[in-house]
């Protein structure tokens, strides 16, 4: 008999709705659900991934049972064990290291927005241990950090028949996002709304905008304030809005002074009349819509200041909580991240644990908790542990040195560090001294490859999932499992609380199952999460200028919940931990040794800007890879660059080209695009699943590995957040003589 069964594809974070067909709790096929949210023909017309959910579910390749190592680390042999062998085993384990140096000896580390991360913070909270890593402070956290201190909680675009401009700046949703959105950015393009786009490289987007824009990367932040200035000295901003919302606009008036478009022009690399044009769009057009993506929050140190730029331009502009601009958000009516993660439960004596204390002053439990009394007030809290996770500069260090303190085991989940986190040696040596190293995984990665325990992950179809952005929106969507998880797998959330009920955790963790909990978080809405499945979305109603309501209590405008309930130019929050009055960026980084820039200009090559990881369908950070037919179209890690200054390296399309820094270096194919002159950018996330797996070649993952190129080092990162460079990095490259080891 079979049955038609609700569920979604989670092999990207778009989550679109399907019906599965079940016979004998098996999927035999699978059809796009037209009933539900997310749908839309044309998305699922063009990706190429979804068909190959019912092969991922019944993969005899991937990790199907807890696996255990037999033999050295990284060796790559295994022994089946059972889960009760296996959690007892991490269980003891772990609390033998506890017993002897804290909880702060076990670490966590996660990845994209893949997978349901609260299980493991509230498990790290209850332990009581600060050390959780993630891609926070290079993805996402920047823009909700600086727009939650502008505004009193973040934003979201509000793309909609009153916008008059777009400006999409550094991101590519072209490739990265193949979703309504950018199917709505095609539309916009069609249309009298001018689209520009601000990128290095002329990606879909740029080619599909009215105006594009290619700075040198890392320039943003001057380009952005040169903007102002152009706006503020031609007289286009938003009297009424800055007379009344705004403080510190003659401070300002006169610090963007030093960035008028003569003198950024040559920093940025712009002509000048574009950042004319660009300001006059950005300001005469009615509500306009700013989206900004990886390209802005993966440049170091200066992070802040563009995002800074970024709340300054809406804020003179008046398109802050505008309909057809953007719109601030509320926390979620459900059970938001914060109280499902836990973290008022984290021991208060624990905080002197916390590394980065005192080092990144934002992006610390003080930073947080300044912040959160401010959004408090207006009754909505931040997502806690993604705004204080640990720097991983320190938590490696404190792997590899004991210093202050040793951190002996980890715990990764949905992520491949190997491959994504910054430095892959260092992450390596790091990885490889722990004593216990636990993987949660539907693959076999590098990453895998070294752990003490590889746990089978329960995967899309197989489990429910629900996406709600952190709680920073009153937005939430996602599905059910169509069926339990096929072998031995478990979801994330079965596996972690497997390990609290066996640490002591056991009174926080009341649902048995992932279903269960949803269920109780949904209550508040009065909803289950059956009734919320026949949907697939739950989402609260906004309306704009809510600065302007009336408070009941005072008969004042409520204001925004920042300090002073105005939007501060010259941020006071951030003055207090000691940030800038206003947003200056800094200088390139160039750190590279003259010894190996000289180096490279004896093999003939020389000194480029690098960026990294700029996304590229069909492939997801390091996922799909192992696939064939993907492989057949696209086989190899590429490097990408101009034909000018491929003809300076002496190279062209399908040639090999070796890109090195100070921490070492990795190897690509050439591809030529149209893009800034002088500039690289290097695909990342590239292993070849197809090698041996095992050390010492953990499947090819040392060759074109962009990450052996880049660091996390705070020295190099942004001061008040930590965040570290995949874009705007210095290298040089060269063009191997044949026979040049791989
Ligand atoms: N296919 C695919 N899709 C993905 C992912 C994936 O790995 N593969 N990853 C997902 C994840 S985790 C994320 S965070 C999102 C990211 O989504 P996006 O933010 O859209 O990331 P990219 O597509 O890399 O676009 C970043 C753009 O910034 C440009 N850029 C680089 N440096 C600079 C700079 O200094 N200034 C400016 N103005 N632009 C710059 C790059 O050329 C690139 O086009 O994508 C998600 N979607
Ligand atoms: N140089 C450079 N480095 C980057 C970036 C860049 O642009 N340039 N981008 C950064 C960004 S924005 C991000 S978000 C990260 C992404 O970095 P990662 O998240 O580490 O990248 P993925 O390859 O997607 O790794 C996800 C792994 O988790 C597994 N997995 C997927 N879903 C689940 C799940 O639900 N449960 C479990 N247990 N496992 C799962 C997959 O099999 C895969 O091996 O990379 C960062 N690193
Ligand atoms: S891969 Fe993404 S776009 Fe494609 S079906 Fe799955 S969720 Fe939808
Ligand atoms: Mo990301």
């Amino acid at each position: 008999m079979s049955e038609t069964r609700k569920t979604n594809c989670h092999f990207c974070g778009y989550l679109c709705a399907f019906l599965a067909t079940v016979e004998d709790g098996r999927v035999t096929d699978l059809a796009p659900d037209p009933t539900r949210y997310p749908y839309d023909p044309a998305i699922l017309r063009g990706c190429r991934r979804w068909r190959t959910n019912l092969s991922f579910l019944d993969d005899p390749d991937r990790v199907n049972h807890p696996l255990h190592r037999v033999g050295e680390r990284g060796s790559g042999r295994w022994e089946q064990v059972s889960w009760d062998e296996a959690l007892d085993d991490i269980a003891t384990r772990l609390e033998g290291l506890v017993g002897q140096y804290g909880p702060q000896v076990l670490a966590s580390m996660i990845g994209g927005p893949h997978a349901t991360f609260w299980p493991l913070h509230r498990f790290m909270n209850l332990l009581g241990s600060p050390n959780n890593m993630g891609i926070g402070q290079i993805c996402w956290n920047p823009r909700i950090w600086m727009d939650t201190l502008a505004f009193g909680w973040p934003i979201e675009a509000d793309i909609s028949a009153k916008t008059g401009c777009v400006f999409i700046w550094g991101t590519n949703p072209a490739q990265s996002d193949n979703s309504a959105f950018w199917h709505a950015l095609l539309d916009i393009s069609k249309g009298p709304v001018p689209l520009v786009v601000v990128d290095p490289r002329r990606t879909q987007t740029a080619a599909a905008a009215d105006l594009w824009i290619s700075p040198r990367p890392g320039t943003d932040g001057t380009l952005a304030l040169s903007m102002v200035d152009v706006i503020i000295e031609n007289d286009w901003y938003d009297h009424g809005f800055v007379e009344r919302w705004c403080l510190g606009f003659e401070g300002l008036r006169e610090h963007v002074s030093a960035y008028a478009p003569s003198c950024a022009a040559a920093v940025c690399e712009v002509p000048e009349e574009r950042i004319v044009e660009a300001a006059r769009l950005f300001s005469r057009s009615g509500p306009t819509v700013l989206i900004s993506g990886r390209g802005i929050d993966q440049v170091g140190r200066n992070v802040v200041p563009t995002h800074r730029a970024f709340t300054i331009l809406r804020a003179i502009t008046g398109n802050v909580d505008r309909t057809g601009s953007c719109i601030i958000g509320s926390a979620s009516d459900f059970i938001p991240e914060v109280d499902l993660e836990m973290s008022d439960r984290f021991p208060s004596a624990q905080r002197r644990a916390q590394l980065q204390r005192g080092i990144t002053p934002l992006q610390s439990y003080e930073g947080v908790e300044g912040a959160d009394a401010l959004t408090g007030r207006f009754g909505r809290h931040l997502p806690k542990r993604y705004l204080d996770s640990a720097h991983p500069d320190l938590v490696l260090k404190a792997m590899l040195t004991g210093e202050p303190y040793p951190v002996r085991a980890l715990i990764v989940e949905a992520t491949n560090p190997l491959l994504t986190y910054a430095d892959t040696h260092r992450v390596f040596e790091a990885l490889s001294s722990l004593d216990v190293l636990v993987v949660l995984e539907y693959r076999i990665t590098p990453t895998a490859m070294l752990a003490d325990y590889v746990l089978p992950a329960a995967g899309a179809i197989e489990r429910p999932v629900f996406q709600a952005h952190g709680g920073v929106a009153n937005l939430g969507y996602g599905g059910p499992a169509a069926v339990r998880p096929y072998y031995e797998r478990k979801t994330d959330y079965e596996i972690l609380r497997g390990l609290a009920l066996r640490m002591g955790q056991g009174e926080q963790w009341p649902d048995e199952t992932l279903e269960d909990a949803f269920d109780r978080m949904l209550e508040p809405v009065g909803l289950t999460w059956e009734t919320f499945c026949e949907t697939g979305i739950y989402a609260g109603c906004e309306s704009s200028r809510k600065q302007d309501q009336i408070d009941p209590r005072t008969g004042k405008p409520v204001g925004f919940a920042t300090t002073t309930g105005k939007i501060e130019l010259a941020n006071e929050y951030l003055q207090t931990l000691g940030g800038e009055a206003y947003p200056t960026p800094k200088p390139l980084r160039d750190d590279l040794s003259p010894r190996l820039v000289e180096a490279a200009r004896k093999r003939g090559g020389g000194r480029f800007d690098l960026i990294t990881g700029a996304r590229r369908q069909p492939y997801n950070a390091s996922m799909f890879l192992d696939n064939p037919q993907y492989r057949k179209g696209y086989p190899r890690a590429q490097a990408s660059m101009n034909e000018a200054t491929a003809t300076r390296l002496g190279v062209v399309a399908g040639d090999d080209v070796v890109l090195a820094t100070n921490r070492g270096e990795a190897r690509f194919e050439v591809r030529i695009e149209r893009m800034h002159d002088n500039l690289i950018s290097a695909d990342y996330g590239w292993w070849y699943p197809e090698r041996p797996p095992g050390a010492p070649d953990f499947s090819g993952m040392w060759e074109s590995n962009v990450n052996v190129l880049t660091d996390c080092s705070l020295a190099n990162g942004e001061e008040l957040i930590g965040t570290w460079s995949y874009n705007a990095l210095p290298c040089v490259a060269w063009k191997p003589t044949e026979g040049e080891d791989r």
